[in-house]
């Protein structure tokens, strides 16, 4: 995430980075009105989507979806924070070739009456897979919209009967040195964590993704099963999971550990509150298209655009001290 500040950041080290997202004039898929359920889709142009990526089948859309539009598949799969692969946007999708996201295992403890290691498929296979099309910011000021494919978390997780004393949840990585080159370095504490409160982990906005674009996540995008937190900066949605824990305290989380003064454990996404180091009020839309690496300007909205839903999670908390 943020090791250079902005001002570090060459014209030439940008140009590095949109070598590696793919420049072909291809329709762009925009917000699509599905005649049957009039509900937004997004469609990728079927070229635009590696043929090994395994289509998932059964995926509805969603109310939840925002109208605006996708970005395409390679600019989503093309730059990435996933620090275990490197610190470069490109390095995940150049560097994750060797990791192996199936067969895949999830730990479930702590404060729940059903507690245990489980396949990949015990968790996902009871649910349907929702379409949800989400703005993403990240922290660094650039944002996509990511048409993801998951499951409401909370859905999940009622099934494995939290306790009336589980008021976090908690979340690890994979560990996988061999699989993962930046894991050689202790560029942070490995496994990465993160965690929410239990209401958060509960509100019908937050995803367990296993998808995007209708296929099965790509390893740089946080294969096999990640979160989505979508008003929250983007380092809060922890890729390839392999711990879900039901806490009574609140659990540490890999930014705040690494530069406690520059992010908090709640990272809501707040235009108001400046990061110590920029400003959080506006974002660029990241774009592979001709001319720049990134679209257009625009105004940061609190919470992301999702504080009708989310804001009353945050009545009576000082958001600038919490954040
Ligand atoms: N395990 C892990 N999860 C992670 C990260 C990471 O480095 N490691 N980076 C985070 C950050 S800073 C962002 S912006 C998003 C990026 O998700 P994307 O690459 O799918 O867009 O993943 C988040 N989840
Ligand atoms: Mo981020």
């Amino acid at each position: 995430m943020l090791i250079r500040k902005p001002t570090d950041i060459k014209p030439s080290d940008i140009t590095a980075e949109s070598v590696f997202l793919n420049r072909r004039t291809l329709l762009r898929s925009a917000g699509f009105l599905g005649a049957s359920t009039l509900l937004p889709q997004a469609h990728a142009a079927d070229e635009e989507i590696p043929a090994k990526y395994k289509r998932l089948t059964g995926v509805r859309p969603s109310p939840l979806s925002t109208k605006d539009a996708p970005n395409r598949f390679d600019e989503i799969s093309g730059y990435n924070n996933f620090y275990e692969f490197g610190t470069d946007k490109a390095d995940p999708a150049a560097e994750s070739g060797r990791f192996r996201p199936q067969p895949w295992k999830v730990k479930i403890d702590g404060e729940a009456g059903i507690t245990g290691t489980f396949d990949y498929d015990s968790i996902v296979k009871p649910h349907a897979l929702e379409e949800r099309i989400y703005r993403f910011r990240c922290v660094e000021a650039w944002s996509m919209v990511i048409p993801w494919v998951g499951i409401p978390l909370g859905e999940v997780l009622k099934r494995y009967n939290p306790t009336s004393k589980a008021r976090y949840v908690a979340f690890e990585t994979v560990v996988r040195p061999a699989e993962m080159p930046g894991q050689k370095y202790p560029i942070l504490d490995w496994p990465y964590v993160e965690g929410l409160t239990m209401a958060e982990a509960m509100h019908p906005l937050t995803l367990l993704v296993v998808g995007v674009y209708g296929v099965e996540l790509p390893n740089q995008n946080g294969a096999p099963l990640r979160l989505i937190v979508p008003w929250k900066y983007g380092f809060k949605s922890i890729k390839s999971l392999v711990r879900i824990s039901f806490r009574e305290k609140q659990p540490p989380t890999t930014w705040n550990i690494s530069a406690p003064d520059e992010y908090g454990f709640y990272a809501n996404v707040n235009p108001a509150v400046d990061h110590p180091r920029w400003s959080q009020a506006s974002e660029r839309r990241v774009s592979s298209g001709v001319g720049s690496l990134f679209a257009s300007r625009q105004p940061t909205l609190p919470f992301n655009g999702y504080a009708a839903q989310v804001a009353s999670l945050y009545k009576g908390l000082d958001l600038a001290r919490n954040f």
